[in-house]
């Protein structure tokens, strides 16, 4: 079965109100269902000087370098990383490209918007209930690879080029993706092939965030804290506006993006199949008074019928994740509300 197909009884997201559409009101107050009381009690590092490792790709056929990456995975789960390959040309014109589809009016995005019961589209994601808080974004997924898994109906023909900028931008991330996968496995001393053979032909989602600003920006959350589902991500932020935090002993460490490169995270996959070397680091996005914010985080998971679960020349002693079908994991995904690290808690066995 595809992912298509399956996307319907995955299960979606309550819809709820266009965010873009309510800051554009001129409210005083935001209302409340936005507010995050947590917000008040929260410490936000100013230091700038601690900042996520930035690895260096060109690099990484030197030893020093590929150590570095190593504790990055492993201390950090988060790195900027540069020199990556990637057409400077195409990551513009993502940036741009998208910028365009959110400033177009709402009807014409409502085009695109998610159905019911099915994660992709124009829409908000992970809404539960009625009761929930919620987050001062809207958001545009779309499955983006294997290519036979895209559901181009949902692929915009406004701006005219976006199709052909998200195509060749989504390629060449998949290309980054797996060769990191080679260098992260030899870094964890099992064979080069051995995760990147599990993630070649394997789904990449993209998901393309726009933060209205907001007129009580320390009160509300742009992205709810949570680690990412998924083998590794990797996120540009498309404007010069920062909001992306990564929390690190108790504090919320603000990122600095550094020009040109790409911000990469080892997700709960990679987390589960280093058996808990790798760390999937809970992060999160908070917005602007006076400006609109965007990023483009896509989300690299293995082949469908992948187990997920801990590789088996990484379980020194006990395996501390369970095995599922890639399948039954991603329901578990779409069906868990967006919460910190409780979907690797929920993997974790009982020892
Ligand atoms: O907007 C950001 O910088 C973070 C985005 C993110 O964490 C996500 O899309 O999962």
């Amino acid at each position: 079965m595809v992912i298509t197909e399956m996307a319907n009884d995955f299960g979606g997201s309550l819809q709820v109100e266009n965010v873009q559409a309510l800051a554009s009101k001129d409210l005083n107050d935001v209302p409340p269902r936005y507010i995050r009381p947590e917000r008040q009690s929260e410490q936000v590092l100013i230091d700038e000087s601690l900042q996520i490792p930035v690895i260096d790709m060109s690099k990484l056929m030197d030893e020093d370098e590929l150590m570095k990456l190593h504790l990055a995975c492993k201390d950090w789960g988060f790195f900027q990383l540069i020199n990556h390959g990637i057409s400077e040309e195409v990551m513009e014109k993502m940036k741009i490209n998208i910028a365009e589809f959110f400033n177009l009016p709402l009807e014409e995005k409502m085009v695109y918007a998610q159905q019911p019961n099915n994660i992709e589209g124009y829409g908000q994601a992970f809404v539960l209930s009625d009761e929930q808080k919620l987050d001062w974004g809207d958001m545009f997924f779309l499955i983006a690879q294997p290519p036979s898994l895209r559901n181009t109906r949902l692929w915009p023909n406004i701006p005219g080029s976006l199709r052909a900028t998200l195509d060749k931008y989504s390629s060449q991330l998949q290309e980054v993706t797996i060769s990191l996968l080679k260098l992260m496995a030899r870094n964890l001393g099992i064979e080069s092939e051995k995760l990147a053979s599990l993630f070649e032909g394997g789904t990449q989602g993209v998901r393309m965030n726009y933060y209205p600003p907001c007129v009580q920006a320390d009160k509300v959350m742009g992205l709810t804290t949570h680690s990412d589902a998924t083998g590794l991500t990797l996120l540009i932020q498309a404007n010069e506006v920062q909001g992306l935090q990564i929390e690190k002993n108790c504090k919320w460490i603000p990122i600095k993006p550094v020009s040109g490169a790409i911000i990469v995270n080892v997700g709960d996959i990679i987390e589960i199949m280093s058996n808990g070397i790798y760390k999937s680091i809970v992060h999160r996005a908070v917005v602007n008074p006076e400006k609109e914010r965007l990023s483009i985080a896509a989300f690299h998971g293995p082949r469908m019928n992948t187990i997920v679960g801990p590789i088996p020349e990484l379980v020194k002693d006990k395996a501390i994740y369970k095995s599922i079908p890639y399948e039954e994991f991603i329901r578990l995904v779409v069906a868990s509300k967006l919460d910190g690290k409780n979907l690797l808690s929920n993997m974790k066995l009982q020892i």
